[in-house]
């Protein structure tokens, strides 16, 4: 047989489907089969692309990267050009709504969407990996591997806008390496109220409420991020949202610190919470580090050690216990409260579970209970020279 007997494609699909069953190893080939290349039939009856500059999709100012393996980067295209066309043709037409009304387990309505695949190379899974460990949203989820399946990469130019407040919600980003301005406009005025160094993701609230976005995301720097879409979003993350809630709302009901917030206020704190568990002696906190995150202990107990200093600066790096913290208890406020590095370290005794939040989440979400933890901050202060004296400092 010539090689011009051969269909067009036809080697391109086998190795397309030849890859999906090495990366999934399904059990039914058969089944697996006919669900990949109707997965495929799905894409191509969606209508004609959006419009490709120099090879790349790009949307918004923000360019899909490509792959220097063919085959893989005409199906990731081919996806890629799926999700632009979702998101211009469905998503634009949805009609934000309040987000106290919003309720995950109402959520039935994506059951059927098809499933988003972006095939990966070895390389780009692992850089993938990598941005998505520390990913809090990601921490109590079961269907991990399909989140990964469904994410995609994005390349970033300086000065770019990924997000702008006030738009429908498209995608959800996990940052794998850049800096990113968050800056949100109040009576006309736009006040940069933060920045994502390096990790962390954005991007969920609009997703999650059906809400306008409610910041702008800038890119200061080149940058990479990895994108999940809508549909799939709503499919792996909002319907885990549900059982997140049924999970911690006996919790989060009796952690004093959260008495004052409404239970909505509360519900939200849960839908964006990851849990973490530590083994005995593991370090969670270490002393002079910068702060990202805070905690709530869920289950176990955490030992407080600082090492001091003296006022002529000699140093003393023998650590010294000063509190313990258990169930509904939280730790790693005050770096987040005074901007400073942490001011002492964290381990865990016996096995110990925490539920943590990211420090956006914390600005957006525990203003009202931050009177309270600055109420028990200066009971630190008065035990710092009850224990020690006038003449030493916390470190740092
Ligand atoms: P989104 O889908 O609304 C913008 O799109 C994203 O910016 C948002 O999801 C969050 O992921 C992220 N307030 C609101 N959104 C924030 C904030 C934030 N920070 C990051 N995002 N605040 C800043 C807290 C440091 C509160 C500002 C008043
Ligand atoms: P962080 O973000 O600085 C370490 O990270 C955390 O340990 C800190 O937030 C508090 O949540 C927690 N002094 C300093 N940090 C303390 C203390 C404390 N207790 C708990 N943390 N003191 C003990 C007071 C009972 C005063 C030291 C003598």
């Amino acid at each position: 047989m010539s090689n011009s007997d051969i269909p067009a494609g036809l080697k391109e699909l086998l190795q397309g489907y030849t890859v999906e069953v090495l990366r999934h190893r399904p059990p039914d080939l058969v089944e697996f089969a006919v669900r990949h290349f109707t997965q495929i039939l799905a894409n191509r009856g969606n209508d004609k692309p959006a419009k490709k500059r120099g090879g790349k999709v790009s949307r918004k100012g923000v360019t899909f990267a490509t792959n220097s393996d063919e085959n893989v980067q005409d199906e990731r295209e081919e996806d890629q050009e799926k999700l632009v066309k979702c998101t211009t043709g469905k998503y634009n037409r949805r009609v934000s709504v309040c987000a106290e009304a919003y309720n995950p387990d109402d959520d039935d309505d994506d059951d059927t969407e098809p499933r988003v695949v972006h095939p990966k190379t070895d390389e780009q899974r692992r850089r993938l990996q990598d941005a998505c460990k520390d990913i809090l949203l990601f921490k109590t989820l079961e269907q991990f591997s399909e989140v990964l399946d469904g994410m995609f990469e994005v390349q970033v130019k300086p000065q770019e806008h990924i997000i702008d407040q006030g738009d429908d919600g498209d995608n959800f980003y996990v940052i794998e390496r850049g800096v990113y301005d968050i800056v949100v406009a109040k009576d006309g005025v736009s006040v940069r109220v933060g920045k994502y160094d390096n990790k962390g993701s954005f991007g969920e609230l609009a997703l999650m409420y059906n809400t306008p976005r409610a910041a702008t995301i800038v890119a200061t720097q080149e940058g990479a991020l990895w994108g999940l879409d809508r549909a799939t979003f709503h499919r792996l993350i909002v319907k885990n949202n549900a059982k997140k809630r049924r999970m911690y709302e006996a919790f989060v009901e009796c952690v004093p610190l959260l008495k004052s917030l409404e239970l909505s206020e509360r519900m939200k704190i849960v839908d964006v919470l990851g849990a973490r568990c530590f083994k005995d002696g593991e370090c969670i906190i270490a002393q002079g580090d910068s702060a990202d995150c805070f905690y709530f202990m869920e289950s176990g107990q955490v030992r407080i050690m600082i090492k001091t200093k003296t006022q002529a600066g000699q140093q003393d790096d023998t650590e010294v216990e000063v509190a313990r913290c258990s169930r509904g208890q939280y730790f790693g406020e005050l770096a987040l409260v005074t901007n400073k590095p942490r001011a002492a370290s964290v381990y865990a005794v016996g096995e110990t579970k925490c539920l943590v939040i990211d420090i956006q989440a914390f600005e957006r979400l525990l203003g009202p209970c931050k009177e309270i933890m600055k109420r028990n901050i200066s009971q630190y202060e008065d035990q710092l020279v009850a224990l020690f004296g006038s003449s030493v400092d916390l470190k740092n």
